[in-house]
């Protein structure tokens, strides 16, 4: 099936982005952000047009409990790679509403040298709504930034629930922020997110810190996860770092290069895209399918009423879902 012929509004739009104008990426992202479905065909029309201008960037995750340094370890990093001539995008998933205008605000002052850096561009998370949603959205604007020229994508998510999943869905290295606390940090974890981690780092070491820091990552060195890692060519190194002093960082930087290499000749990194990208269509089909479940006026007051009928007993789940499903197909 061929794709239908861009419009001249967005093959305008493609060429640019392609150049790199920031405002014209600013507003192409509004455009996927945006709940109207004009805006929503013009935005898929979009990235159908730049795809073979995507892929190229080196995509990294990060995530960690609220206030570990994420985007303090960011402005860091952003800043060391802009710095070499590379042009860094950041990016964020965080579907919670903790994220209003305020801490926007806040995160532009922890990353205000990547907030005043030419080579640098910062989107905060579209506003929040499913994961799903927030997380496709946020794929997409990735494609854009890419581009766009951006060939570092960064995916700040705060660790808690599932949206560091997502974000481990969208990128090729993904990178766990702790504290030097350890013990009970360790054991929250050990529950899943180290699973998905291509490596360890434990921030804020530095001055009264740095002791407790380094018993910590001995401690998640010997964690039983980096013992049967994500891959067989990559066992997750565990450092540690200051953000605030920018120590560490260049150490950092140079894992997720070798990581980068061994992934690329081994061919796991060109499959890793390749089963992200099929996940991704699943995961909008799904979206797309389940809109009016969100949308639809008749459909959503029916719903409460449905599920207390399933509560009670009354209705059995099967016939419900098969009420519901003959609504959703009108
Ligand atoms: N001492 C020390 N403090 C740090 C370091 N990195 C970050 N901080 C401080 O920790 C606090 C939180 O930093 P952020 O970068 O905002 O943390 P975050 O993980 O992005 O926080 P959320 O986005 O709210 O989840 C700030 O006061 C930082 O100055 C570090 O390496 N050393
Ligand atoms: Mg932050």
């Amino acid at each position: 099936m061929a794709a239908p012929p861009p419009s001249s509004d967005v093959e305008r739009l493609a060429r640019e982005i392609r150049a790199g104008e920031r405002n014209v990426l600013s507003r192409a992202i509004t455009l996927i952000e945006s709940k109207r479905s004009d805006h929503r065909h013009t935005a898929a029309a979009l990235t159908q047009a730049l795809l073979d201008a995507t892929g190229k960037a080196v995509r990294v995750g990060i995530t960690g409990a609220p206030g570990v340094g994420k985007s303090t370890m960011i402005d860091a990093l952003g800043t060391l790679l802009t710095g070499q001539g590379r042009k860094v995008a950041v990016l964020a998933v965080d579907p919670s509403s903790r994220r209003t205008g305020g801490s926007i605000l806040a995160d532009k002052t922890r990353m205000a040298r990547l907030a005043n850096d030419a080579n640098a561009f910062i989107r905060p998370s579209p506003a929040s709504g499913t994961l799903g949603g927030v997380a496709a959205k946020t794929r997409e604007t990735m494609l854009l930034c890419e581009a766009a020229g951006y060939n570092v994508i960064l995916v700040e998510t705060v660790g808690v629930g599932q949206s560091e999943i997502a974000v481990a869905d969208m990128t090729d290295f993904f990178l766990v922020l702790a504290l030097p606390g350890a013990g009970d940090e360790l054991q929250a974890l050990k529950k899943g997110v180290v699973e998905l981690a291509d490596m360890i780092v434990v921030n804020k070491a530095d001055g009264d810190n740095l002791p407790r820091a380094r018993i910590a990552a001995a401690e998640y060195g010997a964690a039983p996860h980096i013992l049967s890692p994500r891959s067989p060519n990559w066992s997750p190194p565990v450092i540690t770092c200051s953000a605030l002093k920018s120590e560490g960082v260049e150490a950092l930087w140079s894992h997720v290069l070798d990581h980068r290499q061994r992934l690329t000749a081994s061919g796991e990194l060109a499959a890793r895209r390749g089963e992200q990208q099929v996940k991704w269509m699943w995961t909008m089909l799904e979206e797309r399918l389940f809109a009016p479940l969100r949308s639809d006026r008749t459909l959503k007051a029916a719903l409460p009423r449905i599920e207390a009928e399933v509560a009670a007993g009354r209705l059995a789940p099967a016939t419900a879902a098969e009420e519901i499903a003959a609504m959703l197909a009108r």
